[in-house]
């Protein structure tokens, strides 16, 4: 048995602070595996420093262990850069621990040399990490000279994708701040689009845990904390092979009362499928629409068409569900003419709050990067830790940042920048509003 820190590094309060639930999941596997666990978020701590060394004195672990969950917003215009928080937290462990630091997360596997030198961490584990850490820490206690990054050999199934351990002093925080934890029903993403890093960090096929599982981590989450609102942070909640909907229909069967989002592909998805999880406690969807015209779709591989993402906005205002759709602007393919028709379709999508992105930030390992070298947009081998945004060639972006404003204007449903949806969002949240608030903003039309 060990003693083992684990840190969250993430301090991202936009759009809300998220309870970090990778975190939560390898605390879970060290806990399952007999160890002592400790956990510590950074975001709850207000970002102290002195607090965090207090903790390390106290507890002395053996070893500590850092989740990097974001690189920064994926804002063009208004720059963050996160890994810092994590370079901090490393230096602060060293300076009250001799313990080794094993850092992972999203973030991590998406650029783990560059984040292990930047960090300065021991060890980093790229991926699903919960029976690697355990191995990792049975090794290293061992005795076992390790290589400083670890890649599992195959993905994890069913029951070895384990539950959660949340903090109860952690799922406070996050309810007084955005009103809901998260908790995943499955891993993976088969699609292919040309800017995302899903595939690449969960698999290209979809591993689904048990629906009674899932379940039993709501009841318990609600028994054990009085959590009622959820979001499910699977990478796309509806996956054509229907395990969403056995989840639903495990949720309908157990008769507990919730209220849960989550992320959708607009596609497939009709009206019977959204009564369904109406019932089940489904009070909005995030609608990863991402480009809004087929060109720039086709070009995005997104692999459906506007008009799929027009038909599940139907659907969802026939069942009055609050949806949202995101799109990217700027990416490739897109010209002032794509740009002039997109917005036209923006139109077209009623009782619906747009998110409006300008550019898309490129990661590594991804089509868009390759595709970023070949339109001289970034040097091949470049750094990708400070966010670069691919651009298209054919906009020039003052002015199709300046159509979408003048498109947008006087719309209290339509965002953009994205930093002008954060300040209405801070303003609802001051006036004691949480979750996703956005779900307010969209007016149905009278029965
Ligand atoms: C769901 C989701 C959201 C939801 C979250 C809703 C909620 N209430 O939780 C929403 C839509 C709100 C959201 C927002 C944002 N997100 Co997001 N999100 C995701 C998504 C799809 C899943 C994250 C998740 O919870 N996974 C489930 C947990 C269990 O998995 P995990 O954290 O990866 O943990 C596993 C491993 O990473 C590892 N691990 C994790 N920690 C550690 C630690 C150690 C020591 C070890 C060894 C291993 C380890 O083991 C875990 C279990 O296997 C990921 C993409 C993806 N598929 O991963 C993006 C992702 C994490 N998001 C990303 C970003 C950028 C953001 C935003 C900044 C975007 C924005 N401007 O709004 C915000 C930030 C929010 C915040 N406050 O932090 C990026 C981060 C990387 C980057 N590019 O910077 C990702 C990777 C997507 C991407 N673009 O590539 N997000």
């Amino acid at each position: 048995m060990k003693r083992i820190l684990l840190i969250s590094s993430n301090i991202t309060t936009e759009p809300y602070p998220v309870y970090p639930l990778g975190l939560a999941v390898i605390a879970a596997a060290l806990a399952n595996a007999g160890h002592e666990v400790e956990q510590f978020d950074f975001l709850v701590s207000g970002e102290a420093e002195e607090l965090l060394a207090v903790r390390i004195a106290a507890f002395a672990p053996d070893y500590v262990c850092v989740s990097i969950r974001n690189l920064d917003n994926c804002d063009s215009l208004s720059v963050t850069s996160y890994p810092e928080n994590a370079r901090r937290i490393v230096a602060v462990v060293r300076g009250g621990s001799t313990a080794p630091v094993i850092v992972g997360g999203p973030a991590f596997s998406i650029m783990p040399e560059e984040l292990l030198a930047f960090t300065g961490a021991d060890y980093g584990i790229i991926g699903e990490g919960e029976r690697l850490v355990c191995d990792l820490i049975r090794d290293l206690s061992g005795g076992s000279t390790l290589p400083s990054l670890l890649r599992g050999e195959g993905l994890l199934h069913g029951a070895e994708m384990v539950s959660p351990l949340y903090s109860g002093q952690m799922i406070s925080f996050y309810l007084e701040k955005s009103g809901m934890i998260n908790l995943q029903t499955k891993r993976g993403c088969p699609h292919g689009c040309i800017y995302c890093s899903y595939p690449s960090l969960e698999g290209t096929a979809y591993r689904c845990r048990d629906p009674k599982a899932v379940v039993d981590d709501l009841e318990r989450i609600k028994t054990e904390h009085g959590v009622e609102s959820f979001f499910f942070t699977d990478s796309v909640f509806n996956d054509s092979d229907g395990h969403y909907l056995a989840v639903v229909e495990e949720i309908i069967r157990r008769d507990i009362s919730l209220r849960w989002c989550c992320y959708m592909r607009p596609e497939g998805v009709g009206r019977r499928e959204i009564a369904l999880m109406k019932r089940a406690g489904l009070y909005a969807v995030e609608l990863g629409t991402d480009a809004a015209c087929d060109t720039t779709l086709r070009s995005l591989g997104k692999g459906f068409s506007f008009a799929d993402a027009l038909e599940a906005n139907r659907a969802c205002v026939a069942e009055r569900l609050p949806c949202a759709h995101f799109v990217m602007f700027g990416g490739p393919g897109e010209t002032m003419a794509t740009v002039t028709e997109g917005l036209e379709n923006l139109e077209k999508l009623e009782h619906t709050v747009v998110f409006a992105f300008s550019g898309i930030r490129i990661l590594p390992g991804t089509p868009l990067l390759a595709q970023a070298v070949r339109d001289g947009i970034l040097a091949e081998g470049a750094s990708l830790r400070e966010p670069v945004y691919y651009l298209s060639p054919g906009v020039d972006v003052k002015e199709m940042n300046n159509m979408i404003l003048a498109s947008f204007k006087n719309r209290r449903d339509r965002i953009f920048p994205p930093s002008a949806g954060q300040e209405r969002l801070s303003i609802m949240h001051r006036f004691g509003y949480r979750g996703l608030l956005w779900d307010s903003l969209i007016k149905f039309p009278k029965l």
